[in-house]
């Protein structure tokens, strides 16, 4: 019998929030260089099984069951994807339809988004680490139809996160989302339909809204990330060109997958492109990991500075291990250049750095490029395409090599975050503003110097100084709250969290806090590794509050007394 195509649904859901454009004479500039196409994520795995059928494009634990090993040709995967969309859709999503997607680095993940993409329906990139207080958010502002999830089974109960975060949507009158889990649901249920396109907006497909990122954010509100197919696409295959991926690449996937580093730069989906495999890790450990790369001969990996670290101790009694490795690549936070250094000499691949954000900019160092270039920079903008202007605090351009914040503009950099008003992180002329301190070096390279934005870079997991202190201040007795950054040899920072209590509060205690934190539901990462409970913040000596001088003295403070 031959399967009637699958006519969506009208959605039940508010319809999807306003994103700022392109400005349709930059777009248009865009289109005519070739960097925006006319294909869509939803092709790209079809198009990679007609050159590739039988490669292998995924390797990874099953959901079901962790330590089976799935193995899946380009032909097994489109074929896996086409029946998971099947299922999606039975379970009533429709195009335009937006689903948290918060699973562990399985097979399943892998369908699961592909399939999303198939539908039309726009994945929200959740992290395992997110718990109720940035699910619910997620939730809210997208009006998710869907949350999927990964059972119980994976290191934390994700059914019951769900349940209490639909409890909590509810409480609101708001429709919660379906929980979809793929330890249950069996996503090879129904034949593979073929499903008829939907064109959103009209018949540029490529040009919408594909899915939303997360932003490490600087505010006590996570904001979403709107990036397009075509955007989004022009980066993977410039990242593709620039990190020589190709069809015998062996990918090894450590890092929460749905991170917009293992999964663009040039991550899973170039890999894909190019007809590569994509080696999922279960667990980050580096025996894990190191043991997948022997036995897959896996090529690259993309890793935080803190998993490099813990390579290279690895390193130094398995290294016979890494026999296959070619190259590196490091970012999501700085890299110290002595780390750096040991990259090559004692892994044996080739190190690249790489400088990205989910908001769009990517950089790399180049496979060419000298040493003391890769060893100290974060490396160059991906494309002719990308501008960047370095300011002074007044917004002015600083002269050609000083210090300054990174603003950017480009073909795959968003000009404003989803369903939200608030612009302060753009310019009135559309540029980025990175939060980040950086020096541009005569070759164009960019070293990052430090940022300017509040915000704590804990080994490559950013933290909203805001969104923790307003969690703090949740808690009844406490009067005032202030986070700082301690430098950290291994994360590169470490959280402390300070706090004044309530006059009458003498029950207060660090451990009181932390248990707070996590009943409100904080992801785990922005618990304070450390809280100190004081009678008043110190004063800076200055005359007036200001809250970065206060966290300035308070850091000293600390660093002082611990040492
Ligand atoms: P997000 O906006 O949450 O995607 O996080 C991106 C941010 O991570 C950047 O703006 C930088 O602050 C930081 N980052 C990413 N890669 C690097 C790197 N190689 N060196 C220093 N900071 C980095
Ligand atoms: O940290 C990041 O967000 C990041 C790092 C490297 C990123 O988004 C990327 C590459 O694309």
């Amino acid at each position: 019998m031959t399967p009637r195509p699958m006519t969506p649904r009208p959605s039940r859901r508010s319809p999807f929030a306003p994103c700022t454009p392109y400005p349709p004479d930059v777009a248009a500039r865009y289109r005519a260089a070739g960097h925006w196409r006319d294909d869509t994520l939803g092709d790209l795995l079809s198009e990679t099984a007609r050159r590739h059928p039988g490669a292998t494009a995924l390797v990874g634990p099953s959901a079901r069951s962790r330590h089976t090993r799935v193995r899946l040709t380009y032909q097994a995967l489109v074929d896996r994807v086409e029946r998971a969309a099947a299922v999606l859709a039975s379970q009533g999503l429709a195009p335009g339809d937006r689903v948290v997607v918060q699973l562990p680095n399985v097979a399943e993940l892998a369908v699961v988004v592909m399939a999303l993409f198939r539908l039309g329906a726009l994945p929200v990139f959740a992290l395992p680490a997110h718990r109720e207080s940035e699910l619910v958010a997620f939730c809210r502002i997208t009006d998710a139809a869907a949350h999927v999830v990964a059972g119980q089974g994976w290191g934390h109960d994700y059914l019951a996160t769900a349940a209490r975060v639909a409890d909590t949507l509810r409480a609101e009158h708001r429709d919660p989302p379906v929980v979809i889990d793929v330890e249950r649901c069996d996503l090879e249920a129904a034949d593979p339909v073929p499903l008829r396109r939907s064109t959103p907006h009209g018949a540029r497909a490529s040009e919408a809204v594909a899915f939303l990122q997360l932003s490490g954010g600087t505010t006590g509100v996570p904001k979403l990330i709107p990036r397009t197919h075509a955007d989004y696409l022009y980066s993977v295959r410039e990242s593709v060109q620039i990190c020589g991926v190709d069809a015998t690449t062996v990918m090894l996937v450590a890092l929460p997958a749905t991170h917009n580093f293992p999964m663009s730069s040039p991550g899973m989906l170039g890999v894909w492109m190019a007809g590569g495999t994509v080696v999922l890790a279960g667990d980050p450990s580096p025996r894990t990991a190191f043991g997948l790369i022997a036995a897959e001969g896996v090529t690259t990996a993309p890793l935080v500075p803190p998993l490099v670290q813990a390579w290279l101790t690895r390193a130094e009694r398995d290294r016979a291990a890494l026999h296959s490795l070619r190259t590196l690549l490091v970012g999501g936070a700085r890299l110290p250049d002595s780390v750096a250094r040991r990259v090559g000499p004692e892994l044996g691949a080739q190190l690249q750095q790489v400088f990205g954000m989910a908001e769009g900019l990517v950089c790399y160092t180049r496979l060419g490029d000298p040493a003391d270039l890769v060893e100290t920079t974060q490396g160059r903008p991906i494309s002719e395409a990308d501008e960047i202007l370095v300011v002074d605090d007044l917004g002015t351009p600083v002269a050609e090599g000083d210090e300054g914040e990174l603003l950017t503009r480009g073909p795959y950099t968003i000009r404003g975050y989803y369903g939200t008003d608030d612009r302060s992180s753009f310019t009135s002329d559309g540029w980025y503003r990175t939060g980040d301190r950086v020096r541009v070096l005569p070759s164009g390279h960019l070293r990052v110097t430090g940022r300017s934005k509040d915000q704590i870079n804990r080994g490559g997991e950013k933290i909203a100084v805001a969104e923790v202190e307003d969690a703090l201040l949740r808690h009844r007795a406490v009067h005032d709250a202030a986070l700082v950054a301690v430098p950290d040899a291994y994360l590169g920072e470490r959280t402390v969290a300070f706090v004044v209590g309530e006059p009458l509060a003498n029950d207060l205690t660090a451990g009181s806090l932390t248990a707070h934190l996590r009943t409100i539901g904080l992801a785990g990462f922005k618990i304070p590794d450390r809280i100190e409970i004081v009678d008043r913040f110190p004063t800076t000596g200055v005359g007036k509050t200001s809250r970065a001088e206060l966290r300035r003295a308070l850091a000293r403070g600390y660093t002082e007394r611990s040492q």
